[in-house]
């Protein structure tokens, strides 16, 4: 938590001016669904406890002046003149900025300064939280008119155009539309969404950070959504009314895609299966039954990790580890993969137990610290001071 006294001090010191508004906007967790939300499939991500915060004002010209406390750098661009930056953090902020432009809605030049708690490279989504809260807060400032949903929209298409990744709506969605206490059950297809009691009963929910991530992460996830597409192709030849993988069943799956492409069957099994365990999951969330959910999730890693291919040594070391724990009821890889965190469903008060019994051997193996991560929901992003 960044308190608004220090951000407007910041802010003032960077800019020499007053801000005019603050906006926070959280990373998340997602229980089970993982690589669906691009296949039309469904989610259970919830925001958390740490944040993206944003300090902005108006300015009289064109110019985009940012600073980002994490590296210490000022960037400044004319409104007119935007594209994406080799720099890298800038993008997530540009990105929106693009999208409010490419819709033709006003706005002028602003001073913005981006500080934020979550840990990054943890796959708690902090570049979209940095979408979301850029966002919010210039759909604050400039009274744009934008809601919630076209709000998570911008952020998404901010990342596949100015972060090169074709993600889908889950990460901005949480960031936007959480219910404290909750997790939402999100159909990617047309957004409709319900509100599910996160009551995990004498479980609690903590994340285990393998502080890994790999380089070509971002390469590999745009691979996996074309092995999906290629699916989808080859199903369309024999039945062209399906529009996604949620319109394919095993039976097409078999029939028209796993004699032709190995690569592209096995994934979209996982994808068809993992939204099967989605099902399931939740129906065993709502009943209270925290062992079958935690069943689903091991289960979902499995898959994550042999069939879709985006897990890695250091999280399948945690997932088997944590297994063999009877306080442990489920344990996955979480997110896009191929490093951050491992989200794990433990006894309450076993969590910082199970992180130390784990960090020995863990850092004997791949010689990194292991760090776990406490988490609490939290609701979307909001408006936290205006002047
Ligand atoms: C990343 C993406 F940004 C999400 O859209 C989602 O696909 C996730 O990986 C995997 O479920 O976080």
């Amino acid at each position: 938590m960044i308190s608004n006294e220090a951000l407007l001090k910041r802010f003032k010191e960077v800019f020499q001016e007053e801000a005019e508004l603050i906006c926070k906007s959280p990373g998340r967790i997602n229980i089970i669904g993982e690589h669906t939300d691009y296949n039309e499939g469904f989610v259970l991500p919830t925001a958390i406890d740490k944040a993206i915060y944003v300090a902005i004002r108006k300015r009289d010209d064109q110019k985009l002046r940012l600073y980002a406390a994490d590296f210490e750098q000022l960037f400044e661009v004319p409104l007119d003149l935007i594209a994406p930056t080799t720099l890298g953090w800038p993008n997530y902020i540009l990105g929106v900025v693009q999208q409010i432009v490419d819709r033709k809605l006003e706005i002028s030049g602003f001073d913005l300064y981006i500080d934020g708690d979550i840990p990054v490279g943890a796959g708690l989504s902090s570049s979209a939280a940095v979408e979301c809260a850029t966002g919010f807060g210039l759909n604050a400032l400039f009274k744009l008119g934008l809601d919630r949903v076209e709000i998570a929209k911008m952020g998404q298409l901010a990342e596949h155009t100015y972060a090169g990744v074709k993600c889908g709506i889950m990460d901005q969605f949480a960031s936007i539309l959480s219910k404290e206490g909750h997790v939402i059950r999100l159909d990617c297809r047309d957004l409709n969404y319900t509100y599910v009691p996160l009551a995990l009963g004498d479980y609690e929910i903590v994340l285990l950070n393998t502080n890994v991530k790999h380089a070509l992460a971002s390469s590999a996830y745009n691979d996996r959504r074309a092995s999906c597409e290629t699916a989808v192709a080859l199903v369309q030849q024999m039945y062209p009314q399906v529009n996604s993988l949620r319109d394919v069943s095993h039976g097409m799956l078999e029939e028209m895609v796993k004699a032709v492409d190995t690569d592209a069957y096995t994934k979209a099994k996982f994808v068809v299966e993992e939204n099967e365990r989605l099902a399931t999951a939740c129906a065993a969330l709502e009943a209270g039954d925290i062992e079958a959910l935690g069943a689903q999730m091991f289960r979902a890693h499995q898959g994550l990790s042999q069939e879709y291919e985006v897990s890695c040594p250091e999280l399948d070391f945690l997932v088997d580890q944590a297994k063999a724990f009877p306080e442990v009821l489920g344990a996955r890889m979480m997110g896009g993969g191929f490093g951050g965190c491992t989200i794990n469903i433990v006894k309450k008060g076993f969590a910082k137990e199970l992180a130390e019994l784990l960090a020995p051997e863990y850092q004997a193996q791949f010689n990194l610290q292991l760090t776990p991560i406490f988490v609490h929901t939290d609701h979307g992003s909001n408006l936290v001071y205006s002047r």
